[in-house]
């Protein structure tokens, strides 16, 4: 049982015992996550302080301006994961295509793969807003010894063995589950150690807030209007709070400590959206489930999709379990009336 004030490194081997016969390759990668995440949060503390913002005057593969702190972030994630032999390839945000890890001596001994969104809600930084890197880790399905292949990447998220998110907010936190549960780590940057803060996070059943950006409400699906619109009607509990932070990982984690749900559903403008499966839906929606909420596409659960192309766009609803089943009761609703 997760004891409140142990340090990360002390959960890590407590919790190996999850893993028998596992020769805690998992464990050294967790260990080596949290060791870039202490190097990024550095930066992005002093973001303000030195010319790291502003555009790095490329574009990535979703066309997005690529703040500096996104290039630095993504290169420190890929940096410390390949120095420590332990994945065989890693998908980012940030590349086009996916990176193969050569074991030291030119074989693919490694047996996971890592998938990431290395500075998630990057155009918050010039603002002075939350930002969250977020992992999802996967056993390789090719066989060990021969070079990473896409397939390794394209696994339904049931299959993920480990995700999480770091939250570069008020606070530094490292939230993550390896399928037992989730468990939040807050930095002490003073002597750079993280220490078990929320032992086995639950998403409350029921919640008051309700997360999606209503600039976009004329654009929305019809099903999705009116749960919006049931949100705000004065009736037992409601009206429901409005609260969207535009960072997905800080929106996500209030509504975990709190309540609440998050949308980013499609609309005319963005037919799947805008949330990308792989790296931050599929993360999002385990470590949700293992809190006991509920994550789906509006109408079928996250986990269960079979991923097409590496960065492919879903629907998100995610949050407390009667929120998104009651959401999902409009979207279905709507669809059968249309
Ligand atoms: P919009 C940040 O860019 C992000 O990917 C998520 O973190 C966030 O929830 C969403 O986009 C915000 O998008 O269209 O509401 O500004």
């Amino acid at each position: 049982m997760p004891k409140k004030n142990q340090t990360l490194g002390e959960f890590i081997i407590e919790n190996q015992a999850h893993f028998p016969g596992s020769s805690g390759e998992l464990s050294r990668l967790i260990n080596s996550l949290r060791l870039a995440a202490k190097v990024v949060n550095h930066e992005v503390n002093k973001a303000g302080l030195v010319d790291i913002i502003g555009a790095y005057g490329e574009t990535n593969v979703q066309g997005e301006d690529q703040q500096k702190l996104d290039v630095y972030a993504n290169n420190k994630f890929i940096q410390t994961l390949t120095n420590r032999e332990i994945v065989c390839g890693i998908a980012s945000e940030e590349n086009d295509d996916f990176i193969r890890i050569e074991g030291h001596n030119g074989d693919d001994q490694n047996k996971y793969v890592v998938l990431m969104d290395p500075l998630d809600g990057s155009s918050n930084i010039d603002v002075n807003v939350s930002v969250g890197t977020i992992f999802s880790i996967y056993r390789r399905v090719t066989p060990l010894g021969t070079p990473v292949q896409l397939e390794d990447f394209l696994q339904p998220g049931n299959k993920q063995v480990a995700a999480g998110y770091i939250i570069y907010g008020t606070s530094t936190m490292l939230v993550y589950t390896t399928g037992h549960g989730v468990n939040g780590f807050t930095l002490n940057p003073a002597l750079g150690s993280w220490y078990l803060s929320h032992p086995d996070m639950k998403f409350p059943e029921e919640g008051k807030i309700y997360s999606i950006n209503e600039g976009n409400y004329v654009h929305f699906p019809q099903g999705v209007k009116d749960y919006i619109k049931y949100c705000q009607e004065e009736k037992g509990d409601r009206p429901y709070t409005s609260r969207y932070i535009g960072s997905m990982v800080s929106d996500i984690h209030r509504n975990m400590i709190k309540g609440g749900i998050f949308m980013y559903p499609k609309s005319s403008k963005a037919n799947n959206g805008k949330l990308r499966l792989l790296y931050e839906c599929n993360p999002m929606a385990f470590l949700t489930e293992q809190a006991g909420g509920k994550a789906s596409d509006g109408f079928q659960r996250i986990l269960d999709i079979e991923p097409t192309e590496l960065h492919q766009r879903v629907p998100f609803f995610c949050g407390s379990k009667n929120m998104v089943e009651k959401a999902e009761e409009f979207m279905k609703k709507a669809e059968s009336n249309s």
